[in-house]
């Protein structure tokens, strides 16, 4: 970003796919737990304690059908079956959608940092094919902070591994809820961020990227067929 950014809230997001980024996935669950700064400005978790996320957050879950059909991969880790979504009436990621996702964004205080783990490769990137498809966009000087890179940093520890899981089982000692769905990824990535809150809100600042900045995963109109 430009300058210095004191971002007031910080918004923590997992998109579930069909697939990998090589097989130009499409979002079939996507969802935001938006918690303002000062909920993260507080002591280092007690590690003999179960991790615990603030009392004050906002959270959309949306589940999505999507216009492509799964990996076997990707429907066995996530759950999801484009055969379920569609039986449970989910409609695809259109523009219905996108009011949500921008009135929940437009409900915080700003400045906003949308925080992923792996956000710069996979979310933020395939967010952003999503939104442009429906000829949307968010304000381009939304942040973004991906936190793998940035605990990577923090860490300047060589050869461990950064998944979100090993990231947890390192600060909590305990196996994350809920892996591969986009509310339990998006919890432990909270309680991920809440182990060192104080230096990955002071990294924001300095290193956040903009959304305008973020490169579609794949062009938006080389999707839009269903199986
Ligand atoms: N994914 C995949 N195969 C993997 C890991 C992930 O196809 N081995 C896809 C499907 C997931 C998406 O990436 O919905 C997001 O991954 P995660 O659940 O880790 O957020
Ligand atoms: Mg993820
Ligand atoms: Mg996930």
């Amino acid at each position: 970003m430009a300058s210095p950014q004191a971002f007031q809230t910080f918004v923590f997001l997992d998109i579930e796919t069909t697939g990998l980024p090589r097989d130009q996935p499409c979002m079939a669950e996507l969802c935001l737990v938006a918690v303002n700064r000062r909920s993260l400005q507080r002591p280092v978790p007690d590690p003999s304690r179960p991790p615990q996320p603030p009392r004050i957050l906002d959270k959309l879950t949306l589940c999505i059908d999507p216009q492509k059909p799964f990996t076997p991969k990707a429907e066995e880790i996530t759950g999801l079956s484009n055969q379920t979504l569609e039986e449970n009436g989910k409609a695809d990621f259109d523009s219905v959608a996108v009011e949500a996702l921008r009135a929940f964004l437009d409900r915080q205080a700003g400045p906003i940092c949308l925080v992923a783990h792996n956000g710069l490769r996979f979310d933020f990137p395939l967010l952003r094919t999503e939104l442009l498809r429906v000829d949307a966009d968010l304000p381009s000087d939304t942040g973004c902070l991906d936190t793998l890179p940035a605990l990577k940093e923090l860490d300047r520890v060589a050869h461990q591994s950064y998944r979100l899981g090993e990231v947890f089982w390192r600060f909590y000692g305990q196996e994350p809820v809920g892996a591969h769905s986009a509310e339990g990824d998006v919890l432990t990535l909270l309680l991920v961020f809440l182990a060192k809150a104080p230096e990955l809100m002071d990294w924001a600042s300095v290193n956040a990227r903009s959304w305008g900045d973020i490169k579609p995963m794949y062009p938006p109109s080389l999707i839009g067929y269903k199986n």
